[in-house]
């Protein structure tokens, strides 16, 4: 830890798509009160889905992260699956509140391209490094999109507070940062190959983002 990392020179690098994710049109309009509620639903249904194809993913970087000695890695990416666990209650309940209907909902293109990549990510030919940094990101992404609809000055609805609370809040920010931590230190010791294969991923998971934004939007 401390000092700066290889991912905060990729957020500099790459400043322009990490704005296009955690600044996408959807979180202005949640973040300025102008959010369109249909969109807003969409999200919620198709991010449901999302969230259901996230959990083998981790398991996987979780499986990834017990061989060798990854000291205390294991602890925190189990910690991930626990919070997804919630996640998905979470999603249950407010889609009841929404009227949405879990049930019926079929993921759209852009949800199973994403799906299906973060598939090819749990072959035993992906390494650890590029794994956790692919799921660092995920995270990181709607953490500071979240976050940023509860700054000082923002105008989101009240009905929404508690969407941005689930991955704005400083617990699951901090939650990010260990995420970030880890995949510093496993970037550190990668060789340059594995180091930029880390990074291509990285830039596929923010464009991911943004395309899932679209989605929601129904521009996509
Ligand atoms: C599309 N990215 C998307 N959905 C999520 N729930 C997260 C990231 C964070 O878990």
């Amino acid at each position: 830890g401390g000092g700066i990392g290889i991912t905060e020179t990729w957020l500099k690098k790459h400043t322009l798509l990490y704005k296009g994710a955690t600044r996408h049109p959807f979180i202005l309009s949640i973040r300025d009160g102008t959010v369109d509620l249909s969109s807003f639903k969409r999200w919620l249904g198709q991010d449901y889905l999302f969230v259901r194809n996230l959990v083998p993913f981790v398991a996987d970087v979780l499986q990834k992260s017990s061989k060798d000695d990854k000291d205390g890695d294991m602890e925190v990416v189990l910690g991930g699956i626990t919070s997804l666990s919630d996640e998905l209650t979470w999603f249950k309940n407010e889609a009841s509140k929404w009227d949405v209907m879990l049930h019926g909902i079929a993921p759209q293109k852009t949800n199973q391209d994403y799906c299906r990549f973060l598939e090819s990510l749990m072959s035993t030919e992906v390494d650890y490094t590029v794994a956790i940094t692919a799921f660092w990101a995920i995270e990181t992404v709607y953490q500071k999109s979240f976050a940023f609809c509860l700054e000082d000055g923002s105008k989101t609805p009240a009905e929404l507070i508690d969407t941005c609370q689930r991955w704005g809040n400083e617990g699951f920010g901090r939650y990010c940062q260990t995420l970030q931590g880890i995949a510093n230190g496993c970037l550190e010791k990668a060789t340059d190959d594995i180091r930029s294969k880390a990074e291509a991923t990285f830039i596929r998971v923010l464009e991911f983002e943004i395309e899932f934004c679209n989605m929601s939007q129904g521009r996509d």
